[in-house]
């Protein structure tokens, strides 16, 4: 006899009953038997599903974990072992305080969740800021680490592999030399250049306003960012990018100019105190070399301290490994701790403008420390991308291979993003060897002869001149805020003895750059621009996407301005400059402090504040205003400085006209 059948199992759904802690007798062999029986009760299908329920589980559980390791990694870029060195990391916080929401920190505005639109850029952590009386404690902690860990990793091999920013597993290039921590040969005098005093002769009524506008934003810095990178001024936080305090790096010379020797002094001690470069942290080539590397080299000609010299060679070491690559064109990012150099995740492409756009500041830093290497390095990746072929009358594409030394993505040629400081720089370093260079300005002659056959077009109705992009054949008519540099560069190299008609050129892409701005209801221009290119309709000009309608408190139309009205002394161009300073005051000013990015131009009611200072306002824009309102052609004199493009003044090779 079979004992009674149990009742068939419900086909219809899954019913496991878990019998555990439902002892019947309190015997584990009980338990594992019913468990049994109730499996085999089950149909195949009804196993099969459950079986493969359980193991999706465990995979998702298991993916996770991985991801979250690897983020945890990436972001702090180092082991566990390491982490036992470095025992006081900030806080990550997620999300901004809720003191934003106070609307008198931005009036009329309700702060909302920034959006990440950066370019070159990785991640920022967003990090509260501490209390004041906390301050020095957290810098010391900072420095303490820093040096803990710098000490350590010199006295153990320091070319083992480390964790970009961006997740990546680098190894060091073989060969790479890692910087020593003394400088490797004695600094050399200054600079031939008129050095100027840190006093204001006396500024007027717009140099004071540009003064407040400084002294505001260095005061949100100072209280809820201070030796970090950039501030957030609504959420009254910092991020990182570096971590090397490029705001206030990139704000010295700024600060020398207008006469600000307190703010000035507090700042350089920071630098001597707590600025360190022995850090396993990853750098962007191009954009560390114009804010830190040129911010840096520019202190030290307005001030004459070899502090900053010593800093600048020290740095300017730790981004030599970059240029070990197999064509010698540099890799965009680098650790300066560990001299590990790499491209990107994604591509072994590095962007035409990066690599194109350091040698104003490395060939200043052969000339003052007597080291050739920085030079060379530079120099030899203009050679190289002059003699390749892909150019279209003087344009270049927007990458190139660090591997095959080659252009690639051909066919692309803009003025603005990628490109843009390529053209800048030609004629720049021509200036400051003192114009003997011709290759450098010849190069430059045929772009500039490129754009106009290529590039250049005009809008409808009110025929604005403006320089649009081709693919492929195939012209567009979207212009970026970044390209009006062009028409101060322009202005600069008619000035130093290029064709007058290059001074008409900048006359009129400053109008279109200024109706950029003009045109939009905040009076602030947008990232992007399209133009209208057809009479009929009542269509405007200038158009706005609605993905490119911040702005991010950019230099280049105000620098721009500086340059036009210094070479013409035309009062229109100084005028322009305060529109746009009230409108900087109006709708980025944030009360408690700093200046913030928007995220709409065109809406004067809700600019969208994004939260963030980039070090540029104080490295650029304050700069470039403050010299456009200057009447005083002898402050900054064309003929004895040139303007790195991240605006510092460097000096011009030889003896200066007129000194
Ligand atoms: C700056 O870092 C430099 O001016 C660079 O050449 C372009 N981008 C920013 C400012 O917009």
């Amino acid at each position: 006899m079979y004992p009674t059948p149990p009742p068939a199992p419900h086909r219809d759904f899954i019913s496991v009953t878990l019998s555990l802690g439902r002892s019947y007798d309190g015997s584990k062999s009980w338990r594992r038997r019913s468990c049994w029986r109730k499996w085999k009760q089950l149909s195949r299908l009804q196993r099969n599903v459950i079986l493969f329920l359980l193991t999706f589980l465990m995979l998702c559980g298991l993916v996770s974990y991985i991801g979250v390791a690897d983020q945890w990694r990436a972001v702090n870029g180092r082991s566990a072992e390491e982490r036992k060195v470095r025992p006081a990391d900030p806080p990550v916080l997620p999300a901004p305080q809720k003191a934003d929401a106070n609307p008198e920190n931005f009036p009329g505005v309700l702060p909302q969740k920034p959006k990440r639109h950066f370019r070159r850029r990785p991640p920022n952590l967003q990090i509260r800021a501490p209390g004041k009386d906390s301050e020095d404690r957290r810098q010391d902690d900072t420095q303490r680490r820093d040096e803990a860990v710098g000490d350590a990793r010199q006295e153990e091999n320091t070319q083992r592999t480390v964790v970009s920013w961006r997740g990546a597993v680098i190894e060091p290039q073989p060969g790479t030399e890692l910087p020593s921590r003394k400088a490797e040969a004695p600094p050399k005098p200054s600079s031939q250049a008129p050095r100027i005093q840190n006093q204001a002769a006396s500024p007027n009524e717009r140099q004071r306003a540009v003064i407040d506008a400084f002294r505001h934003a260095w005061a949100g810095y100072r209280k809820f960012a201070w030796g970090h990178d950039e501030l957030k001024p609504v959420s009254r936080s910092f991020s990182e990018w570096f971590g090397l305090g490029l705001t206030l790096i990139d704000a010295l010379d700024t600060m020398w100019i207008l006469g600000l020797r307190k703010e000035f002094e507090e700042a350089r001690k920071w630098v001597s105190k707590k600025l360190r470069f022995q850090k396993d942290v990853d750098v962007n080539l191009f954009e560390s070399t114009i804010r830190i590397l040129g911010g840096l080299l520019s202190a030290y000609h307005l001030s004459g301290d070899d502090l900053f010299l010593k800093k600048a060679e020290d740095f300017g070491n730790r981004l030599m490994p970059a240029f070990q690559t197999p064509s010698k064109i540099p890799y965009s990012d680098v650790n300066i701790g560990t001299g590990a150099a790499h491209p990107p995740r994604w591509t072994s492409d590095s962007t035409v403008a990066e690599v194109t756009s350091i040698q104003l500041e490395f060939r200043e830093l052969s000339r003052l420390t007597g080291s050739k290497k920085f030079q060379e390095a530079a120099e030899e990746v203009t050679r190289r991308v002059h003699s390749l072929s892909g150019k279209k009358d003087g344009l270049v594409p927007m990458f190139i291979n660090t591997h095959s030394g080659l252009f690639t993505h051909m066919g692309v040629f803009t003025l603005g993003a990628r490109a843009d400081s390529y053209y800048e720089y030609l004629l720049k370093q021509w200036i400051q060897g003192g114009k003997k260079e011709t290759q450098l300005v010849e190069d430059y002659l045929e772009a500039v002869e490129g754009i106009k056959r290529h590039l250049l077009r005009r809008s409808e109705p009110r025929k604005l001149t403006f320089v649009g992009e081709l693919a492929h054949g195939r012209f567009s008519a979207k212009m970026d805020h970044l390209v009006c540099f062009l028409p101060g560069t322009l202005a600069l190299g008619a000035h130093h003895g290029l064709p007058a008609d290059h001074m008409e050129l900048a006359r009129a892409l400053m109008d279109t750059c200024y109706q950029m701005n003009r045109q939009m209801e905040t009076g602030l221009s947008p990232e992007i621009v399209h133009f209208n290119l057809y009479p009929q309709g009542d269509q405007k000009d200038v158009q706005v996407k609605p993905a490119d309608r911040h702005n991010l408190l950019r230099p280049e139309t105000v620098e721009s301005l500086f340059y036009l009205y210094r070479l013409t002394g035309d009062p229109k161009y100084q005028d322009w400059g305060w529109q746009i300073l009230r409108s900087f005051n109006t709708y980025t000013r944030v009360p408690s402090g700093g200046y913030s990015s928007i995220s709409n131009v065109q809406d004067p009611l809700n600019p969208q504040p994004r939260d963030k200072m980039e070090s540029f306002f104080l490295g650029e824009t304050l700069k470039y205003l403050y010299l456009l309102f200057s009447d005083d052609p002898d402050l900054l004199s064309l003929d004895a400085y040139v303007f790195n493009t991240e605006a510092h003044p460097l000096p011009i090779w030889g003896p200066p006209r007129g000194a």
